[in-house]
């Protein structure tokens, strides 16, 4: 057995059997071996940028780790950006580059590039195997790291040489750690603080999204009169009629801050003390209300469901968590705005789908319009890299065959990642794509006015606009293979939406919106 066989097998055997791939010579004993090992599948995507979001798409609806094929240094920078989001999203990943023969490092041929720096900044688990032997015990090493709480990136360095070389063996799974518990003396202080008769609010990330968590948050709310709130860019948050609905923290500091308003006590579970996503000049970076405690439940690598259970037992033993009832908004009418495309949305959402929220301005509304739908889950731009929605999309489809994907992408930010359609076609994977398409880097023309930058210059906007020429994304689609449609009316869109989830396959609706801005 080869290494790369050694690899893919020890992959498989722990449970990652899907490869995200773009390959290139160093790489070509893996994809040689992939017909050796049947159980792992591989998806071709056309960018590494696509590659690295598929994975961390994938993770997050799957529950266990994708596994990447990344062609040596330049491979793994194209693919930076969306393993930089999978960071902040805790994703597990097996991102495997390959890389020179050993030997021809030193020649410093052309593609010849520093990964330790790369895989330095990810700041996850790396390891490069010495020899093909220990490329099986370095394989099931690396994804018991990317498991290990709370999740992350481990990068498996593969030399050409030690991939081809003989020698190679099956390592069998290394069980992941389980999450560290929540001490009875940390529950009962946080305990003692809901009690205080002071106002507390209750910032909850991570797993806590998830439908335990948001029921135990939802108990202690109902008993204790805090308030709850989910951090601004969940990895996964299930929503819909049957859970509680749960607001989200504001992205922009001045909503958090009214959010925040008058807390004294903050208590964050599986996620960090809020801070504002920039600078601005004159205003709090850190959007804790001044004079306000912060208390930490359960930090992002402790049983965070585990402990808010124990909290909800301890404080609000016999509270009910506060369901969302069913109900829909009406089809609206008339051109496309803000308002009711998230309400065609609302009304046709169909039931147990996964929503790629990467909408940006346009999505401001979605919340609302979305709240009593069918239960689904969000997958949210976790690290503010955009061209994260088609990627996590074509994951996230891959994870859940039967279940419709969605997903809810603006144009400037679809741009960056567009050849995931292609990647849709291919593997003809169910992901309605809803491109709203407002010809802007909308959410820029608002910044430029917020840092308080001069605010008519020509030149300026020149940059955030994305018009002359229009993008014309049915025939970008149809050119990757996916068949698509133009709305420009809310009857439009409904029916377009509801015509491409009644059949299988890939679809893209370009939904043409004025900008917010
Ligand atoms: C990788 C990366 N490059 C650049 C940016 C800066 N940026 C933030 S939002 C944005 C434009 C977003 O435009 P679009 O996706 O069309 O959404 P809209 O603001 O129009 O709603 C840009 C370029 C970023 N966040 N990430």
């Amino acid at each position: 057995m080869n290494g790369a066989q050694s690899l893919i097998r020890t992959l498989v055997d722990a449970g990652v059997d899907v490869c995200f791939s773009n390959p290139g010579t160093s790489e070509m004993h893996f994809v040689a071996a992939l017909d050796s090992v049947p159980e792992m599948r591989g998806v071709l995507c056309l960018f590494e940028g696509v590659v690295t979001g598929a994975a961390d798409g994938y993770a997050r609806i799957a529950g266990k780790p994708a596994a990447t094929l990344l062609h040596l240094g330049p491979g793994l920078g194209n693919g930076l950006a969306n393993l930089h989001n999978a960071r902040r999203a805790h994703t597990p990943i097996v991102n495997v580059v390959g890389d020179h023969a050993t030997y021809h490092k030193k020649l410093d041929a052309p593609l010849e590039s520093d990964i330790p720096a790369l895989t330095g900044w990810l700041q996850g688990w790396s390891r490069e195997p010495g020899s093909t032997a220990d490329v099986g015990a370095d394989a099931a090493a690396a994804v018991a790291a990317s498991m290990d709480p709370p999740g992350r990136v481990a990068t498996l360095v593969l030399p050409a040489d030690v991939s081809w070389g003989d020698g190679g063996t099956t390592v069998a799974p290394i069980p992941p750690r389980a999450p560290h518990p929540v001490s009875a003396a940390t529950v009962k202080s946080v305990a003692e603080v809901l009690r205080s008769g002071e106002q507390v609010s209750l910032l909850i990330g991570g797993p806590a999204c998830h439908e335990a968590g948001l029921r135990a948050v939802s108990r202690i709310a109902a008993a204790t009169g805090a308030k709850p709130l989910i951090e601004t860019f969940p990895a996964r948050l299930e929503r819909g009629a049957g859970l509680p609905n749960i607001e989200r923290l504001g992205y922009l500091a001045e909503q958090a801050s009214y959010q925040l308003t008058g807390t004294k006590h903050l208590i964050v579970v599986g996620t960090k003390s809020p801070v504002s996503f920039f600078a601005y000049p004159g205003k709090p970076s850190d959007l804790v209300p001044e004079g306000a405690q912060v208390h930490t439940l359960a930090e992002l690598d402790h049983d965070v469901v585990g402990a808010l259970e124990a909290l909800a037992d301890e404080v609000a033993p016999d509270a009910e968590p506060v369901l969302q009832e069913p109900a829909r908004p009406a089809l609206p009418s008339g051109p496309l705005t803000a308002q009711n495309w998230v309400e065609v949305i609302g009304a046709v959402l169909p039931d147990n789908a996964i929503i790629s929220d990467e909408a940006n301005t346009s999505g401001v509304l979605l919340p609302a319009a979305t709240a009593g739908a069918p239960r689904h889950d969000v997958l949210t731009l976790t690290g503010g890299a955009i061209g994260q929605g088609l990627p996590v999309a074509t994951g996230a489809a891959i994870a859940a065959p039967d279940r419709p994907v969605i997903a809810l992408q603006a144009d400037g930010s679809a741009l960056y990642t567009i050849s995931a359609l292609w990647t849709h076609a291919r593997e003809n994977l169910n992901v309605t794509t809803v491109v709203l398409n407002n010809r802007a880097y909308a959410i820029l023309r608002m910044e430029l006015q917020r840092v308080g930058a001069e605010t008519n210059g020509v030149k300026a906007n020149e940059l955030l606009d994305l018009s002359r020429p229009d993008m014309d994304f049915v025939k970008i689609a149809e050119g990757m293979g996916v068949p698509a449609t133009r709305a420009t009316t809310a009857e439009d869109l409904a029916a377009q939406l509801q015509a491409a989830l009644s059949e299988p396959g890939p679809h893209l609706i370009d939904a043409i919106i004025p900008p917010l801005m």
